[in-house]
């Protein structure tokens, strides 16, 4: 496969999302997190707000290795708005879909393809590197996108983007259809963004690379429109441990760069998230533990919790058998026979709940 690029686009995405805003000052703090991990674009859309205007600003600045890239319309107006940030590379949408053409841009199909050459001569007439998004693609007639996919390579796109915009898709719905635009433009690079309505962000995503996309749209915490789209420690975790790709993606520093989004913004992951969750690294079934407890943690987790920047703990309770109380037994020096362990394990097991837990 080919080298799969992870895009953020947390700043922009998370901050459509309600309850997410960041001060400039702290989107700054996320950008270079962003940055240290080592996400090759940072999105942004400057043309929101005064703020979205400095937050932009200040990450032209930073200098940061990832590229900044500007999200507006598909029109010579916003393009003009984005230059105005001298930016090198810059996101353009337009919707494929007929209920988007229909309803909010109240333009027929053929309209919309014009619009698409104009706006990226355009950009490219002033020297930008441009995404075009396809927005809606997973609802647009699928002859349609394909030849909008054509024309917007043809008139110069760098990227194009191919939008679940309302989580609609299955992987193998998004494989067939990545595939479709992949093999009748083959040389257009293809990114995928996805949204997890049903839950099945990461998976499309990742059904959309495997069809040939080469950059996958993540957001910290998941956040993003209604039920956001793919974490980002979730796919970098993906790339690496299912495809073997992206081994200099600095991992251990999501569970900060994550705590950094939920203290800013109040949203707090669920327990089970992956790699950043509190419980992911957590062991309590009896023979869970037992096994942990001889294997180092390999029979129990698909990755250490240091390679992530987490540390393993073992939960003891009514769930605990003898293995741990024996291992704690010798830890402790605390020298229990047999008739102990098993009157420990029982009183355990009499009690509700966990008891106590401890770093392995
Ligand atoms: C939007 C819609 C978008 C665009 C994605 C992209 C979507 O808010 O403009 O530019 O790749 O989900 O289609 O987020
Ligand atoms: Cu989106």
């Amino acid at each position: 496969m080919e080298r799969i690029l992870v895009l953020d686009s947390t700043l922009r995405e998370g901050e459509q999302a309600p309850n997410v805003r960041f001060s400039v000052q702290q989107a700054m703090e996320i950008a270079h997190g962003l940055d240290a991990f080592g996400v090759d674009f940072i999105e942004v859309s400057p043309i929101v707000s005064e703020r979205s205007m400095q937050v932009t600003k200040g990450i032209m600045q930073m200098g940061a290795k990832a590229n900044p890239i500007l999200h507006g319309r598909a029109t010579k107006a916003d393009i003009d708005s984005l230059l105005s940030f001298s930016p090198e590379w810059v996101a353009l949408y337009l919707s494929t879909s007929d209920v988007h053409l229909e309803h909010k841009l109240h333009m027929s199909r053929d309209a919309a393809k014009g619009r698409a050459v104009e706006a990226i001569e355009y950009a490219k007439a002033h020297g930008l590197k441009l995404r075009f998004t396809c927005e809606d693609a997973s609802r647009s007639n699928a002859a349609y996108l394909v030849e909008m996919v054509k024309i917007a390579h043809e008139a110069g796109a760098d990227r194009i983007s191919i939008t679940d915009t309302v989580g609609a898709m299955t992987p193998s719905s998004m494989f067939s259809l990545v595939q479709l635009v992949h093999d009748a433009v083959p040389n257009a690079q293809l990114d995928v963004h996805c949204h997890n309505d049903l839950g099945l962000a990461l998976a499309n995503a990742l059904a959309g690379v495997e069809a040939g996309a080469t950059c996958i749209h993540a957001c910290i915490n998941g956040a993003g429109e209604r039920a956001g789209g793919p974490k980002l420690a979730e796919v970098a975790l993906a790339l690496q441990a299912l495809y073997g790709q992206r081994s200099e993606l600095k991992i251990e520093t999501l569970p900060a760069l994550s705590k950094m989004f939920s203290d800013f913004t109040g949203l707090h992951n669920d327990a089970f998230s992956p790699v950043v969750g509190e419980n992911v690294f957590r062991h309590k079934g009896g023979t869970h533990l037992g096994a942990v407890l001889r294997s180092g943690g390999k029979a129990y987790e698909a990755f250490s919790p240091e390679s992530v920047g987490r540390k393993r703990r073992l939960v003891i309770g009514e769930y605990s058998g003898k293995n741990v109380l024996h291992y704690l037994s010798n830890e402790l020096h605390l020298g229990l026979s047999e008739q102990q362990i098993a009157r420990a394990v029982a009183r355990l097991k009499e009690k509700e709940g966990d008891i106590f837990e401890f770093e392995l």
